[in-house]
């Protein structure tokens, strides 16, 4: 990874493809391509905290170089948490190995929205040094920043943790809608914050994961949701835009509305239904189902051909999971995945 030997970033596969540009194959990435499945990933990261990892910008570097290092991925995804930006405001909360995000004391009323501080970029200057060590590292290969949208951070916030039914989300969002608004809002002001010290830092492209957002009606997504990420993604336009949930088939319309310039998609929706509700002048990203990839070579072979015949419908396509990697995958097959989609193969 040199810079001389790259084309420069601006003209990488990665970022043409989603401007809707002509590219000699599709550019491939994964979410969560970094740590999981990586055995490296879990030997640096061995008896660190999650929290602490994200603070620490050579151990982001790192992590965040080693799956571009092992699967010659065309772009690299910066190593952090969703919950880093909310943690460094003062919320009091921990990422727990196994569980997830975990917040001491849950936000439901509106004194406990007061309680949230807007970001500033001094809060996080551990993100703009590992995105500056990094884009310094990578030379041409484009860095993808990322935040979580309004609608999945609150639900961490509402919920204390990871929920499978929204149902705290939902009756704060029904019955109390003016706090609700009043926390999309900060919350919108906090991701769009950390989304600007990382592209001010270098990064080359952004990902908005509202990886929740599929629980909701497409009415309710259109009320009390899409408002909040629409003013993330405004302002953000001097990069790539990425606006990505999980099971939001039936809303891909409203998803779009919302302003990205790519819309990911999960493996439910095929791309080219994806790409007809979505509209024109906008790329597409997904959509292997994760666990295709414990399934024999000849079959995962076969549902990658299909994704990039479907994938071709769109105005771009960025080829990716539909979903993050699962942590058991075989990263020799996420390798093989990344030569079959450039148009290659590994024996
Ligand atoms: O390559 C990469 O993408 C790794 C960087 C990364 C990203 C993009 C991590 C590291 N987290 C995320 C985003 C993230 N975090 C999302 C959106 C992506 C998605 O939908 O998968 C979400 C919902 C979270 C919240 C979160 N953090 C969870 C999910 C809990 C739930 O509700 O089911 C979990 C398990 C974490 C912890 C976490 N984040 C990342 C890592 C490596 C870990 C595990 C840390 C540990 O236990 O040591």
């Amino acid at each position: 990874m040199t810079t001389s030997t790259h084309a420069p970033v601006d003209q990488s596969v990665f970022l043409r493809a989603c401007r809707g540009e002509p590219v000699p194959h599709p550019p491939v990435w994964f979410m969560r391509q970094a740590g999981r499945s990586l055995p490296e990933y879990r030997k640096i990261r061995a008896g660190i905290p999650m929290l602490e990892a994200c603070r620490r910008p050579d151990l982001v570097c790192e992590i965040t170089l080693q799956p571009v290092r092992r699967l010659g991925v065309d772009a690299a995804i910066f190593f952090s948490d969703i919950v880093v930006p909310l943690a460094a405001v003062g919320v009091d909360l921990d990422i727990v190995p196994g569980t997830g995000p975990v917040v001491g004391q849950p936000v439901r009323s509106a004194a406990d929205v007061d309680r949230l501080r807007p970001l500033t970029p001094a809060d996080v200057e551990y993100v703009s040094e590992a995105v500056r060590l990094l884009v310094a590292e990578l030379g041409g290969i484009p860095l993808i920043g990322f935040a979580g949208a309004p609608f999945t951070l609150a639900s961490y916030l509402v919920e204390g943790g990871p929920s499978r039914t929204y149902a705290r989300t939902k009756a704060l969002m029904y019955g109390q809608p003016d706090v609700w608004h009043a926390l999309c809002a900060r919350l919108a002001q906090i991701t769009r914050e950390f989304l600007e010290v990382q592209i001010a830092a270098g990064a080359s492209a952004v990902q908005l994961f509202d990886s929740w957002a599929g629980a909701l009606s497409e009415a309710d997504y259109r009320s009390y949701v899409l408002p909040h990420s629409a003013a993330v993604l405004a302002g953000l336009d001097r990069v790539p835009r990425i606006h990505f949930g999980v099971g939001t088939g039936h809303m891909l319309g409203a998803i779009a509305e919302a302003g990205a310039d790519v819309v990911g998609v999960d493996w439910r929706t095929p791309l080219d239904v994806a790409a007809a509700q979505i509209g024109p002048g906008r790329a597409v990203q997904g959509n292997l189902d994760p666990t295709v990839l414990f399934a024999p070579w000849e079959f995962v072979e076969a549902q990658v051909r299909r994704v990039l015949a479907e994938g071709a419908a769109a105005a771009g396509h960025v080829f990716n999971l539909g979903h993050g990697v699962l942590p058991d995958t075989d990263p020799d097959i996420l390798g093989r995945v990344v030569d079959l989609v450039h148009g290659g193969s590994r024996p």
